[in-house]
């Protein structure tokens, strides 16, 4: 395999000599009888603030955790991808190579994706990337991939992107292609949409433009990443709500994407914005018309003012009929939708997405109002205790907010979800659900020197008294997460871009 090297590439770095590589490499042994060509890790995130706007077109604030996907692969001369996972509870599968342009990526019995649609996503996509046409497929090196994986699934810490685009990122790496990092976080955020789900690209973009020791304020169109300093005495506790959702499973996810898209056109054409029936993003509409988050919030309440729209009154507003209102903006799992909230995603979009300017601004200045602290947390300038104490409080007031307008407005909470924020706030911590919701788990923003007692809290009175779970096991639904570095290739060949130790 020849080395490319290019700026802002994943990097490629040395197979580290560590007990889960030894463990994956021994079991790729026992799986292939041979040696993995080389590995691709993927990190799971955490998001602190922006929930469900990255598809209404708004920055997030992110940062990627160590929890990952590593995918150990071996490249075959055979026109044929084997696909296996170290977890017995994932059931095997090899796909001839030529098969996986046409393949249909059927739901099992529940409705739920088979795993490996996550991987073949990923292929999917690479192979749209590569310009592949059936005739010269069987060209491609084929792929022994073993899956490894300590993200908590269908958690909302973004397990799926890290193995759509773990999958993506070892396809393309054994065809010896070369991509940068956003070229690829967005090709993987395309190709996840062939699972059904409509997501807006946070967890691809994070995955592969990670920092450690900062998170990342992400814009989309153009997708770019910059470093956002968080306070260094606070740490960010994620808490497993012991409830899970598989976003594919059910049209929850796709119908709060919809309800946004029907509530920026309805904006858009009352405005005189827009008369065809193309989408608009609700950031599209603030942008032409160059509005602040408080006027759009004004034109949602003026335009917006029911509880509840039916079809056949959307369809009256934008002048299409339900045909063409199903095929220009709903999705095969919400076609047959017949009632729609559009205020209350529009008020949660736009109040969100000012949350996080907000959030970001005080990172960068180190203090609300910015007296004294210009460089940030990161910079030289003294802080005293109890400015940084208010700095937590106010951006911990902001992820609250969140977690309310989350709630109420775009319905996407869980009873467990609330009841481990609310325990927070007894012990003066605020926090909220991170990811897509309805399970999952939440993230809080906490005093460093508090963060012990507060998982201690967590434990006893979550873990323990409510759930009824042993202390030990509990311990691992509970955890202070510092930002990580964004994906990566492995190999011992004489490719590495990086020195960097992973
Ligand atoms: P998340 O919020 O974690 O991205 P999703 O509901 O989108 O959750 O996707 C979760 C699904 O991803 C799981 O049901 C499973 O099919 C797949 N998945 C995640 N991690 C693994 C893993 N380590 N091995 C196999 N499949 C995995
Ligand atoms: P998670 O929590 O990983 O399922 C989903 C979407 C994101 C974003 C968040 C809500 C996908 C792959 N991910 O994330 O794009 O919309 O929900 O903020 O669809």
């Amino acid at each position: 395999m020849s080395c490319k090297f290019k700026v802002d590439i994943v990097p490629i770095v040395r197979i580290p000599n560590d007990e889960r590589i030894q463990r994956l490499s021994a079991v790729f042994g026992e799986q292939f009888q041979r040696n993995p060509s080389f590995y691709v890790r993927v990190p799971g995130r955490v998001n602190i603030i922006g929930e469900h706007i990255d598809y209404c077109g708004y920055p997030v604030l992110p940062m990627a955790l160590e929890q990952d996907i590593i995918i150990a692969t071996g490249i075959t001369d055979a026109a044929e991808i084997n696909i296996r996972n170290v977890d017995s509870k994932y059931d095997e599968v090899n796909i001839e190579m030529y098969k996986i342009n046409e393949i249909e990526l059927e739901p099992d019995a529940t409705g739920k994706p088979f795993w490996y649609n996550y991987v073949i996503c990923g292929i999917k996509g690479a192979l749209e990337y590569l310009k592949v046409s059936s005739n010269n497929i069987l060209e491609l090196n084929g792929l022994q991939m073993l899956v490894e994986g300590n993200i908590p699934p269908a958690s909302g810490l973004s397990s799926s992107s890290a193995l759509v685009s773990a999958a993506c990122l070892s396809f393309l790496y054994a065809q010896n292609a070369t991509l940068t990092k956003t070229e690829i976080a967005s090709l993987c955020a395309n190709c996840e949409r062939y699972i059904g789900t409509q997501g807006g690209g946070m967890d691809q973009a994070i995955a592969f433009l990670a920092e450690k020791y900062s998170a990342q304020y992400i814009t989309f169109n153009p997708l770019s990443a910059s470093p956002v300093s968080l306070p260094e005495d606070a740490s960010f506790v994620v808490a497993h709500s012991l409830a899970e959702l598989n976003k594919a499973a059910t049209n929850d996810f796709n119908r709060r994407v919809i309800e946004c898209r029907l509530a920026a056109k309805i904006i858009s054409v009352l405005e005189s914005v827009s008369q065809d029936k193309k989408i608009i993003t609700l950031s599209e509409v603030q942008n032409i018309l160059g509005n602040s988050f408080d006027e759009m919030v004004s034109l949602v309440y003026k335009y917006l003012p029911k509880d509840l729209y039916t079809k056949e009154e959307v369809c009256s507003i934008l002048n299409v009929t339900e045909p063409e209102m199903e095929s220009s903006y709903l999705t095969p799992n919400t076609k047959h939708l017949t009632e729609f909230k559009l205020r209350q995603r529009a008020l949660h979009v736009y109040e969100e997405a000012k949350r996080v300017e907000d959030f970001r601004n005080i990172c960068k200045s180190g203090t609300m109002n910015g007296n004294g602290h210009t460089n940030g947390f990161n910079g030289s300038c003294q802080k005293n205790y109890d400015d940084t104490k208010e700095t937590i409080n106010i951006l911990g007031q902001l992820m609250s907010d969140s977690h309310e307008s989350l709630r109420k407005l775009y319905e996407c909470s869980h009873s467990n979800l609330d009841r481990l924020v609310d325990l927070s706030k007894q012990m003066n911590i605020h926090s909220r659900l991170t990811g897509a919701g309805w399970g999952g788990c939440i993230v809080a923003l906490c005093p460093k020197n508090e963060t012990q007692k507060y998982i201690d809290y967590l434990i006893e009175h979550f873990y323990v008294n409510f759930c009824n779970i042993d202390k030990t096991k509990a311990k691992k639904y509970v955890f202070a997460t510092t930002p990580n570095f964004g994906a990566r290739i492995l190999t011992d060949s004489n490719c590495t871009n990086n020195e960097e130790e992973v």
